[in-house]
Order: C-alpha cells, then structure tokens, then sequence
C-alpha cells in the first residue's frame, strides 16, 4: 500500500493546549508524524512514500464553509499584527442565539470557528492544513486510479472540524473531503467508518442531512469524553441522512474483545448500506498507553482490526487521525495497515 506524505505538517507545532484548567504541552505534535513515516518505510518500503499532489481551494469548499476557509488563510497576518507572534487561541465564544454579523476583532472572529483551547492558530498552521488535505486527497486519487487502498498520513488530524468550526486538534476535515471526492467523481454511496477514540463529529456534521454518505463511528461515550455534545447512538441522521448515521460509542475501559463486537456491527451497516468506497477515519488513540484516553487495545488488535476493515473488500482510504502514545503509535498504524493487506 502506498502512503502519501508532506512534511509541512510541521509548520503546525503547537506549544501548548488547555487541559481542565491547566496549559500542558500539546499531546498533537509532528513528532507524531514522524514517528509513524518512519515505521511506514521500514515495514512497506522507501519507495511506498509518495508527495502529495496540489488540488486547490475547491475539494476543500465542497464540504467546508467559504467563510472558515478564508479565516483559516488570511488569520495570520491580522493577528500577529495585533497580538504578536504568539499562538492564537480564542477567549470568547458566542452563546447560543447571538448574532451572526462579523466584529472588528480577530480574537472575536476566532471564537465563532474555534470551539475549544486544545487548537492553536499560528503562522504556519493554513500551509500546514492545506497540505494535509492535499494528502488525503492524493491517496484517495491513488484509490480512484484502481489502487486497493492508500494511506494518508495526514497531520493535524482532521474528524473533529465541521464546516464551519474547527477543534480537537483539527482543521480541516481531510477524511470529509476525501469522501465527498469519490462523491464528485461519481460514486452514489460512500462510507466513512471512525475508529478514533473520540467521535468524529465534524464528519459526523458535514454529512447528517445526507443519504450518499454514511458515517460510522466508534468512540468513547460523549457523557465523559470529548466532543461531549455530540457522538450518541441516537444520532441517526436526518432528512434524506435519515438511517445513514451510525454512533456506536462504548465505555472507559473498553478492549478488543467489546471494540471487535463494535467494529463488526460498524462493518455490517457500511456492507448493508451499499458503500461503494470506504474512508477510515485511523486514529489509534484507542491504544492501552494511550495518555488522553481510556480503551484498552493492544498492539496486536490493531492487526485484527485491519483484518477486518479489509473484509469490506472496498477500494478504501485510510486518513490518519488521533493516538498520542508517540512510542507505539508507528507500530500501531502500521499494524492496522498490515492486518489489512494480509
Ligand atoms: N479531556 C483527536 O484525537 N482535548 N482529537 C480533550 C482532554 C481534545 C482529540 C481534553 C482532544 C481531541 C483527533
Ligand atoms: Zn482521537
């Protein structure tokens, strides 16, 4: 399997991020990347790594709003200028039922995109999000020519961004966008099926009035983990969406032998659905040492779960998405990927 790789990910290097009250390091680095390439070259192959190919503003604006994508590409320069080279978090949002007309500040616009503190702007962050869209595109251009399958390796992770917010860590939503291409390019049904830690709701978001896209997701209940306001089994979709939305979000403490049942289910519905491709949504933060989460999976099951995605026998994209256990998070990914093609 081929992966597609940017290295101006690492323009996004946030320093810091708020976690219940305190600022921490940010768990979401490029050494997360970094760590995963090299696994990938070892276990695939030098020559398996691919540049991205450029595709321009307009995948991006079939699934995000004009306005977050001219935000995200003109923010720098008006809020270093104001504010200096720091990194930008917001510090006011709008309650519900505000308005909707802009304000003459940057920080003020910043609270109406970003939803939370866990996701700095800063000088680098729209050529570092720009390319990772372009990865997740070439992989998916890759599957569309007759490849099997491809990787992304896409960093900042992207599930979490919606079409007109962006948070946990994420931007734009490069699995999104690579499924509304197939879409673009023909295809009627599409899966997307998340098997991050956390819920996708921006996936989730983007595509929950729609019959052409089903999302599947399996993550840890939203009553005790982030996104918290979203990710629950009554979630179904709606209007011509009805019954193509499907959360299955399981305990703290979860392992492969609970996951698998999940992963099972999450395959059947996408196989029952008719999808005629398949992005996942690969975060492997559902990782025993995993240092924000609480599932319990191993290394091997990682394996297992490749195994059984490939039993959807679909032209499929995998899009990288959380894990901060940076020792294990090569061997991790790479093991869902070998699980898959063996
Ligand atoms: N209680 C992804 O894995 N911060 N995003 C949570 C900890 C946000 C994770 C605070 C976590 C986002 C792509
Ligand atoms: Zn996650």
């Amino acid at each position: 399997m081929k992966t597609v790789y940017s290295d101006l990910h690492g323009l996004q290097d946030a320093e810091a991020e708020f976690i219940r009250g305190k600022r921490v390091p940010s768990f979401e680095g490029p050494r997360r990347a970094e760590l995963v390439l090299a696994r990938v070259k070892e276990a695939f192959g030098l020559e398996s790594v691919l540049e991205r190919r450029e595709f321009g503003l307009q995948p991006l604006l079939e699934v995000h709003d004009e306005r977050m994508v001219s935000f995200l590409s003109d923010f720098w320069p008006r809020w270093s200028e104001e504010n200096g080279a720091v990194d930008a978090f917001p510090n006011a949002w709008p309650p519900p039922r505000a308005h909707r007309r802009q304000t003459q500040r940057i920080g003020a616009e910043l609270g109406r995109f970003c939803v939370d503190m866990s996701s700095p702007l800063m000088e680098g962050t729209w050529r570092a999000v720009s390319a990772g869209a372009d990865v997740a595109l070439t992989a998916q251009a890759l599957v569309s020519a007759g490849d099997r399958a491809a990787f992304a390796l896409c960093r900042p992770p992207g599930h979490h961004a919606g079409r007109d917010y962006f948070g946990g860590y994420c931007f734009l939503n490069n699995a999104a966008i690579a499924a509304q291409s197939f879409i673009d390019q023909g295809a009627s049904r599409v899966a997307v099926l998340d098997v991050d830690y956390h819920h996708g709701n921006g996936t989730q978001d983007i595509f929950y009035d729609r019959g052409d896209v089903l999302c599947v997701s399996i993550h840890a209940d939203p009553t005790k983990e982030y996104p918290y306001y979203l990710g629950y089994a009554d979630e179904t979709g709606e209007g011509p969406g009805a019954d193509a939305n499907c959360n299955l979000p399981l305990p703290w403490g979860s392992d492969y032998a609970t996951y698998g049942e999940a992963l099972v289910a999450g395959v059947s519905r996408i196989k029952q659905f008719g999808a005629e491709a398949v992005v996942i949504s690969l975060g492997v933060d559902t990782f025993e040492s995993d240092p924000i989460s609480r599932f319990k999976l191993r290394s091997d099951d990682f394996l297992y779960l490749g195994k059984t995605i490939a039993k959807l026998n679909l032209p499929t994209v995998f899009v990288m998405e959380g894990g901060y256990a940076v020792e294990a998070i090569g061997l991790n990914v790479v093991n869902v990927l070998s699980g898959f093609e063996n």
